[in-house]
Parts: C-alpha cells; structure tokens; sequence
C-alpha cells in the first residue's frame, strides 16, 4: 500500500494526472493506494468534484482519498509526493513576484515534511528552485529524496529527434537535458543514441541539432499555450508519472533519464543524466552545449539569489 500525495489537484495537470495514478498505472496492479490531495482553500469545492470522480472510477487499487489544504496533516505517512500546485504568473506579475510567491508555498510544505523515506517530484514552476526551497526547508529529508521533473523536456526532445531521423520514439535513448526547466535547458544531442548509433551520425546536421531542435523543446509550452490556449497539462502529467516509474523502477541497461536532482557544489536542483538512481557523470559534450550550461547555471544561480530569504 503506497499513500501518494498531490498538491495542486483540482488544477489541470492534477485532473490529467489522479485517475492515471488512482488506476495503478504509475506504481503497477499490484499496489494499492491512497490518495492525498491538497489544495487551497478556495479550490476545496472542486476537489470535491475530483473525490466524486474518483469514486465513481471504481478503481480496485484506491483504497481511500484524503482532501484538505492543511499541509501538515495531508502529508502525514505519505511516501510519494508529486507537488503541482504553485501559483501561474498573473498579469503585470514579474518573475521575481513569481519566485517569492511560489517560495512561500514551498516553504510551507517543505516544513510540513517529516520522515525520511518520502520521495518528493516537485512540477510547480520554477520547479528547480521550488525544490531548493522545499529541500532547505524539509530537514527531515534527505535531499536526494526531492527532485524537480525534466522528464517532459526529455520527453519533446525523444520525439523531435525521433521525428527528424524518422525512427520510432523508442529508438531514441540516452536523452538527457540538464539545468533548468526553462528556456536556458540544454537538451543534450551530443549523447543521444538513435537504434544504437550516435544521434549526430545519424542526424548530420549540427545547424538543425543548434538550431530548431533545440529551439522546439525549448519552447514547447509557449507552442502548446499558442495553439491550445491553456498551458501544457496531459502531457506534464504523463512526464510525473514518468518521473516516479524512473525513480522506482530500475533504468533500462542502454538509456537513461533526466531528473533535477541536489548538486551539493552549487547549492542548485540541477537537470541531470541519471541510470539507476546515479548520476551519469563524465558524459562529453562539444563547446557549443558546454556553452549553454553555463548560461543555465548562471540562470538558477539568479534564481536561488531571488529566494534567498527562504533557505
Ligand atoms: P493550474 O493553475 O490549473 O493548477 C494549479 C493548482 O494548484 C490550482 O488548482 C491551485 O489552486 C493549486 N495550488 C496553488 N497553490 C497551492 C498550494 N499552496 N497548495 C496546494 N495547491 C495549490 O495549473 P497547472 O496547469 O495544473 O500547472 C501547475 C504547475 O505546473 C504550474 O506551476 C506550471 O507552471 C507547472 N508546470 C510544470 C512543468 C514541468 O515540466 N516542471 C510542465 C507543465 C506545467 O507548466
């Protein structure tokens, strides 16, 4: 029996991502679950619709839904976390407001973890320094136990490379993007193995591998966002789920995937190749990508200095 808590899950992403979880998709048939869903105060009302929803579904895994917006009591023997709720950047709003903002949620919920085994995803944006937050605030917690999700950028990046060497995604492995979930991210093409030949032997056009294939997973969200009106959410909640199956499951012998994990050094949730839980360490890449992280680094590093007050 697993107790898998969602924050934010009256919100878009929660209602793509409850049922998948309540249905044992993310954790298997064979393992029971109950759910704890946190919201705000305000949103309450809706989540009551989600419960009955569920309820509904029949599910013979859910063996219980616990609701409220009391941090302190919903994450009680929870042993998976997947943190969604975050305020979205309103009108005339900054990204510094964005940062104090969603800095006091973690905050708060960082402080309402106790225990020592809870694995923590954190999806709300900035969600690499909403981790830090959370990490510098949950001191029960190993630090190793929260991560920030990049599997969605992992996920563009599959099928974009898939999609220009006319391979199936599941040709496509060892894709990492590290850094930040943001427009600074560095999807890696360097590493990337296309039906077990190198993607660049494959592919053979560095202007596109710098050029259109970076820039589409970057902005991916602002595409989706343009074409839907309404910010990327089946597929955020398909990356969670993800996300968890990589933590828990072991990782294919030929691939690996990317996670914002703790780097110690930088004080930063830092997007990382992982197999098995480690990092992937001593992964080449050319100048051009060496380039980039370091403007991704110098990005977390601003946004760590905008939280400051919170670690
Ligand atoms: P919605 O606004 O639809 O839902 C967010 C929900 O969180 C709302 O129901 C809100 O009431 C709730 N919430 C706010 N503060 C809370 C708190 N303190 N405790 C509990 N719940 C709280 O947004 P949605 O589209 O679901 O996106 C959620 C977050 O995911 C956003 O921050 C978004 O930017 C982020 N994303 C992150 C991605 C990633 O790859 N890391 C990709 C998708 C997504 O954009």
């Amino acid at each position: 029996m697993k107790r898998v808590l969602i924050s934010g899950a009256a919100g878009q992403i929660g209602y793509s991502l409850v049922y998948r979880i309540a249905s044992g998709e993310m954790l298997g048939m064979n393992e029971p679950i109950i759910l704890h869903l946190l919201e705000i105060p305000p949103m309450l009302n809706a989540l009551k619709g989600v419960e009955m929803e569920l309820d509904d579904c029949a599910y013979p895994l859910l063996q219980g839904i616990v609701t409220g917006s009391d941090p302190k009591a919903l994450f009680d023997g929870v042993d998976i976390a997947i943190l969604v709720g975050a305020k979205p950047r309103g009108k005339g709003m900054e990204r510094k407001d964005l940062l104090q903002d969603n800095g006091k949620i973690f905050v708060e919920q960082g402080r309402a973890i106790h225990g020592k085994n809870m694995k923590v995803l954190v999806v709300g944006n900035p969600a690499n320094t909403n981790a830090l937050v959370l990490a510098h605030n949950a001191k029960d917690l190993p630090k190793e136990n929260i991560r920030s999700m990049m599997r969605l950028d992992q996920n563009r990046a599959i099928t974009q490379l898939a999609k220009k060497a006319n391979v199936s995604v599941t040709d496509v492995k060892r894709v990492a993007v590290y850094g930040n979930h943001s427009p600074t991210m560095v999807p890696d093409y360097c590493n990337a193995m296309i039906q077990g030949k190198r993607a660049t032997d494959v592919i053979q056009d560095m202007k596109w591998l710098q050029g259109d294939f970076m820039t589409a997973v970057k902005k991916r969200g602002t595409a989706i966002i343009e074409a839907r009106g309404l910010s990327s959410a089946a597929s955020a909640a398909n990356a969670a789920i993800r996300s968890m199956q990589d933590w828990v499951f072991p990782t294919p012998k030929d691939d690996f995937f990317s996670a914002g994990v703790y780097d110690s050094k930088k004080d930063l949730f830092f997007g990382t190749a992982m197999h098995d839980q480690k990092v992937v360490s001593n992964l080449k890449l050319d100048p051009f990508l060496e380039e980039k992280l370091k403007e991704t680094e110098k990005e977390l590093i601003e946004e760590r200095e905008g939280v400051r007050q919170y670690l």
